[in-house]
């Protein structure tokens, strides 16, 4: 695997080398310590959003009923959360009800029969949370049955805006400043928008939003938002909140964090133990459950709730893992894209299961659910940073049901007799665009480390440039001329992992590779090596250790 190394010159500090290879535009001081001041702008700017709390003011006067309709992800869940508890728990108003779509049952996004059904139920206001700026027939529905539907979302809008009574949403905002947050951030912003409207005591509303504050941050980490900007601000606030302040957390946080065992979170641990368990509840049965979780307030029931997620969960990974290796088994992997498409594929599954082949065989890959009565497959796309998905969409626009998407992941709809045809015209479509040679990968590295930067303060100084995620990724170092002295297996017979004594001058430090303990370690001893790695939190002995390994390999410099 080549290496490309972005930044040697060690003149500067770290701090300074990071913000040079990632072009950050803020200065030093704000971007290490984000404040509201510099980061924050107020609900007042989205677009409609007086019109919006204006008639919700009306609807809580004249006690009506408030259906808020959400999504099956944790974005979806945790804007409808937001929303929910301003209302239930800031201004006792419980009129008020939560929806979530069923994923395999009705897809993304509001549908006109939701609507019939919801006014069935006696509502006469529908809030759209993280959905519905592309619902323009449903729009137009909901006039026809008299039902006075809000939208807010974050999604981009189409060429055509819903006919709503207000449209929410900081993409059609040309006064936000930062229009790049989560659905669960807009649903904030509007309840303290409706806070002010409301006359809410000032403390009140704090207390909302910080108590709030936690639930947005894993919602801006889950939904794969850049945490740059508010968000960088949004994140970073709520880790402190879950790390410093943890007392003053909701009962159903504090259990979540506690049933995961979780002592300091960080971007990683939402990425890959929060959010994979709410998310797997709309994956595999409904979102409801997943909500179930964060409105549950007492701690017994809530442990039988996260027990119920955890097994949704496993069932979920078993399910990826039976679709990862039919999809290796029927799909070409010699082409230039992988297509796998089966009756035993799960529709809540495919999206994870393409985007593991196109990480492990670095193609474009598209993985499709069959359904046979219906007479269509319907899936997911994934595709490397070196190809554009929406643009092989388009090029294949008159065999396609129905497509959408954006540069690394789509969706597709196609009926049964046009399967062989989109094979055909997707595969030519990669060869005339990538060429016969399929690049290779090139691991960046972001900086060499020097000896004087190996101290015991590594961690924290770059602790403060996280949180670490899309839009700030978790930087990768080299450090040469390091000696190893010693390999160790160490851990417990089921998972054990490998530690490599390493030494650069007088400079002690450890790597080590996590759950390779039964690989062993053939490489160099007692000669320079250079060694690529990323920087955790030693939590065992204190200090740091670099996540990484030996390189043979040349680095481009
Ligand atoms: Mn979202």
């Amino acid at each position: 695997m080549p290496y490309k190394l972005l930044h040697n010159n060690l003149d500067l500090d770290l701090h300074s080398r990071l913000f040079e290879i990632r072009h950050i535009q803020d200065s030093i001081s704000d971007f290490l310590n984000p404040s509201y001041h510099k980061y924050w702008w107020d609900p007042s700017k989205l677009h409609d959003i007086d019109k919006a709390v204006d008639r919700i003011a009306q609807a809580i006067a004249q006690q009506e009923k408030i259906m808020i309709f959400g999504d099956y992800d944790v974005d979806g869940i945790m804007s409808s959360f937001v929303l929910y508890t301003f209302f239930r728990k800031y201004i006792g108003y419980h009129n008020i009800s939560i929806q979530l779509p069923h994923r395999q049952r009705d897809g993304y996004g509001i549908k006109s029969y939701h609507l019939d059904e919801i006014q069935e139920l006696g509502c006469t206001l529908v809030i759209t949370v993280d959905n519905g700026i592309t619902a323009v027939e449903e729009a137009k529905h909901a006039q026809d049955i008299w039902l006075d539907l809000i939208v807010t979302d974050h999604h981009h809008a189409l060429d055509t805006l819903p006919d709503a009574l207000a449209l929410v949403n900081p993409q059609i905002s040309p006064d936000c400043k930062f229009p790049e947050i989560c659905g669960a951030t807009v649903a904030w912003k509007l309840a303290l928008h409706l806070a002010d409207k409301l006359n809410i005591d000032k403390k009140l509303k704090k207390a909302y939003h910080h108590e709030m504050l936690p639930f947005v941050g894993i919602a801006t980490v889950a939904d794969c938002m850049p945490l740059v900007d508010e968000n960088r601000l949004i994140v970073k606030e709520s880790l402190e909140m879950m790390n410093q302040q943890r007392t003053q957390l909701t009962s159903s946080l504090q259990g979540f964090l506690d049933y995961l065992n979780i002592q300091e979170v960080d971007s990683y641990h939402i990425g890959f133990m929060i959010s994979p368990r709410l998310n797997a509840s709309g994956r595999m049965w409904s979102a409801h459950d997943g909500l179930a979780c964060l409105l549950c307030s007492d701690p017994i029931k809530q442990h039988g709730l996260l027990e119920n997620l955890d097994r949704i969960n496993s069932e979920r990974k078993d399910t990826q893992e039976d679709m990862i290796s039919t999809a290796i088994e029927i799909a070409d992997t010699s082409k230039h894209i992988i297509i796998a498409a089966s009756e035993k594929f799960a529709a809540g599954i495919v999206g994870i299961v393409a985007g593991r082949l196109t990480e492990k065989h670095y193609k474009p890959s598209v993985i499709l659910e069959i359904d046979v009565d219906k007479g269509i497959a319907t899936g997911s796309l994934r595709g490397p940073e070196y190809f554009n998905i929406v643009e092989m969409l388009q090029d294949a626009d008159d065999i396609l049901m129905r497509y959408g998407g954006h540069e690394q992941a789509g969706g597709l709809t196609v009926s049964l007799d046009q399967l062989d045809a989109m094979r055909e015209r997707f595969e030519q479509y990669c060869l005339r665009t990538i060429g016969e040679q399929i690049p290779t990968k090139v691991t960046t590295i972001d900086t060499l480390l020097a000896e004087h930067e190996l101290d015991s303060g590594l961690y924290e100084s770059l602790k403060m440039f996280g949180p670490y995620g899309i839009g700030n990724p978790q930087p990768n170092f080299l450090i040469e001329d390091v000696i190893i002295d010693r390999v160790d297996t160490i851990g417990k017979k089921e998972r054990t992992h490998l530690k490599l004594h390493c030494s650069k001058w007088m400079t002690k430090f450890h790597i080590m590779r996590r759950g390779q303990g039964n690989d062993g370690y053939d490489g160099p001893l007692h000669t320079p090596v250079s060694v690529v790695g990323t920087i955790k939190k030693d939590d065992w002995n204190g200090g740091w250790y670099m996540d990484g390994q030996v390189v043979s390999e040349e680095i481009k410099k």
